[in-house]
């Protein structure tokens, strides 16, 4: 299990926006997004780079802290 940080969310829609993009990339399941934390949580099933992360966050508009 792996936790980062987005910065930028405000409400649920941030959430399900962060929740379908960080699914949607290859090696990531079981994505649950805390908006008052302003955490991500998920798990790694190959090795994701922290990078692939951050550019699919920026992607959306939100930034991985
Ligand atoms: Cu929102």
């Amino acid at each position: 299990m792996a936790t980062v940080k987005i910065n930028g969310m405000t409400c649920g829609h941030c959430v399900s926006a962060v929740t379908k993009a960080l699914t949607e990339i290859t090696g990531i399941s079981n994505v649950s997004v805390n908006l008052e934390k302003g955490e991500a949580t998920y798990n790694e099933d190959s090795p994701v780079a922290i990078e692939k992360i951050k550019g699919v966050i920026s992607g959306i508009g939100f930034e991985v802290g």
